[in-house]
């Protein structure tokens, strides 16, 4: 492996550093080695607002970094946004070489930043472990290019496939390691996502306990009732209903006076549940939620399958037995006729958690 791929690995595990902290801007890392190749700094974007990778690798260089190599795993940005440009800082540094993972598709950078460098007579190598890049950054990707966010999908179930008895009965199915993981989840998420169903069925609190990172907006799809835990506990998180029912919509009046926000899918333009919930996502997307946790049930997880729309799954699996041909899967919706074409998890990670197994990776749309 070469000294490039080298650097840019350690930059990627630098960039880990800022999950649950940066978004909605990326996770970026970057190493700055002497014309000797030692390296002289490290920095990472710590937190969103906070200085670029880029500025806090070349503060820790210091005067070393003149006449050396920049290796860092997005573009560096040309805009000033809420601290200055990258471009000239590296400039000014008097650094000699560039390597940059990925190309930033944000519209004030695309290119613009690698551009700039050149023409200050900068070298500049783009592409360098792009893949793995790419795999950091996804959820950052994904809000750039197609405006919505990146769609975590969990569940429970039973050996036998089903999130609930045939009478709804779901608590519990997987053991408290499990519960303790999705915790975790919900504390790095912008928002926790339920259809309503299953937030009649189950009266989820959708709060993060212990808190993590950030606090993530709990959003029904559907009616809620507004005695539910989700509708009573505004004072913990942010809570969204977003629904097509114009009915007494005075129902939610105690709902909003305590925060809550009644987000009407507007049904006579949105012919069905896949539009709808198309219309939901890029209005997330619009307010910069980068990472969605969708905790079921099974209908909308299906709808969520049929729109292409699941981009990871974490899956817990009890070694149960419940059976019964009307206890719901995990995914209903139409679902694929051909087992040749099912989506596989590009990267699956296995564990055993307190007895159940837990599987969780980034799904492929692209291989059968
Ligand atoms: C870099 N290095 O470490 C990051 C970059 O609002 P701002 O100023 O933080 O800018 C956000 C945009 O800057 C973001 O959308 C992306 O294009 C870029 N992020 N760029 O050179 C970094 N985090
Ligand atoms: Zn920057």
């Amino acid at each position: 492996m070469s000294v490039d791929h080298e650097l840019m690995l350690r930059a990627i595990e630098l960039a880990e550093r800022g999950v649950g902290q940066v978004e909605p801007n990326p996770m970026v890392g970057c190493v700055v080695v002497d014309s000797g190749g030692e390296i002289v700094g490290e920095g990472w974007h710590e937190r969103f607002g906070g200085p670029h990778a880029e500025i806090n690798a070349l503060a820790a260089a210091g005067a070393r970094a003149r006449g050396g190599t920049l290796v860092g795993t997005l573009e560096p940005c040309c805009h000033t946004g809420k601290t200055g440009p990258c471009t000239q800082a590296i400039i000014a540094a008097g650094v000699k070489r560039v390597v940059v993972g990925l190309r930033d598709p944000f519209p004030q950078v695309d290119g613009g930043g690698i551009a700039e460098l050149k023409a200050a007579g900068i070298e500049c190598v783009v592409g360098v472990e792009a893949a793995r890049v790419e795999r950091t950054m996804a959820p950052y990707l994904m809000l750039v290019t197609q405006g919505r966010p990146w769609v975590i999908a969990k569940w429970a179930m039973t050996l036998d496939g089903k999130i609930a008895t045939h009478s709804g009965s779901s608590q519990w199915i997987s053991g408290p390691g499990a519960r303790e993981i999705v915790h975790q989840l919900r504390g790095r998420v912008d928002a926790s996502v339920v259809g309503a169903r299953t937030a009649k069925l189950d009266d989820p609190r959708l709060t993060a306990r212990p808190a993590g990172s950030r606090v993530a907006t709990r959003v029904v799809v559907g009616d809620i009732d507004p005695q539910s835990q989700l509708a009573t506990s505004l004072d913990q998180a942010p809570l969204i209903v977003a629904t097509t029912k114009l009915d007494c919509p005075e129902r939610y009046d105690r709902v909003v006076a305590d925060g809550g926000e009644v987000l009407w899918l507007p049904l006579d333009q949105l012919p069905d549940r896949a539009a709808q919930l198309e219309f939901l996502l890029a209005e997330l997307g619009r307010r910069r939620m980068t990472n969605i946790l969708v905790e079921g049930g099974g209908r909308l997880l299906g709808s969520l399958f049929d729109l292409n729309a699941i981009d990871e799954v974490h899956v817990f699996v009890a070694p149960k037995l419940v059976g019964g041909i009307n206890a719901v899967s995990p995914i209903a919706g139409v679902g694929l006729a051909d087992m040749a074409a099912a989506w596989r998890l590009a990267t699956a990670n296995w564990q055993n958690v307190d007895g159940d197994l837990y599987m969780s990776g980034r799904v492929d749309r692209s291989v059968g």
